[in-house]
C-alpha cells in the first residue's frame, strides 16, 4: 500500500466499505512509486481521528490529501477546512447512486476549495493522477513517468474500430 519512505500523498475514506472504490487511487499511486497512506478516517464518527489528521498533515510532510465519502459526504469539506493542503474530494457510491456523493462535495461555499472527482473508482484514479500532476510540477522524475503513461494511454487506443 505504502512504502516505507514517508507518505506524501494521504488518501482518506470515511468507511471500511468505501476501501473498493478507493483502490483504484493507491494502486495508481503505487505505480508511480509516490509514497502514499491509506486511512479511514471519518468526519462525523471519528471527529478526533479526522481533526488530529487534518491538522498535522501538512507538518507530516504531507502534500496532497485524497478524500473520499460517500451519502452526506461532508469528509473533504471538512478536511480543508483544517488544512491549506489541495483536498480531492472523491464522491463514493450510495443509496441514491453517489450523486447525493457528489453535490455534497462540489457544492462548497464559497472561501474553503475542494477539487471534486467522478463518483466512484474512475473518481479515485483520477483524483491520484491529479495529484500525480501536482507533484510532477517540481519533481522530475514523477514528470518523465507521467508523460510515459500519457503516451501509454494514448497507445492503447485503436484508430480504428473493430469490425
Ligand atoms: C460515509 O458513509 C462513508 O464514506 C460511506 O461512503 C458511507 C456509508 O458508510 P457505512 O455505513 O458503509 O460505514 O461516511
Amino acid at each position: 500500500m505504502s512504502n516505507k519512505k514517508n507518505p506524501i500523498v494521504s488518501i482518506i475514506m470515511g468507511s471500511q466499505s468505501d476501501w473498493e472504490s478507493v483502490k483504484p487511487a493507491s494502486k495508481i499511486l503505487e505505480e508511480f512509486s509516490i509514497p502514499h497512506e491509506c486511512k479511514i478516517i471519518s468526519a462525523h464518527r471519528t471527529p478526533d481521528r479526522h481533526k488530529t489528521f487534518a491538522t498535522n498533515a501538512k507538518k507530516r510532510g504531507i502534500k496532497v490529501i485524497l478524500a473520499a465519502a460517500g451519502g452526506a459526504a461532508h469528509l473533504a469539506g471538512v478536511t480543508a477546512a483544517h488544512t491549506p493542503l489541495p483536498v480531492l474530494g472523491i464522491p463514493m457510491e450510495s443509496k441514491l447512486s453517489g450523486l447525493d456523493s457528489l453535490l455534497s462535495t462540489v457544492q462548497m461555499p464559497s472561501g474553503v476549495p475542494v477539487a471534486t472527482f467522478a463518483i466512484g473508482g474512475a473518481g479515485s484514479k483520477n483524483a491520484a493522477l491529479f495529484a500525480i500532476r501536482i507533484i510532477a510540477i517540481d519533481d522530475s522524475l514523477v514528470a518523465g513517468k507521467l508523460d510515459q503513461y500519457i503516451k501509454k494511454i494514448e497507445k492503447a487506443v485503436p484508430e480504428k474500430p473493430k469490425e
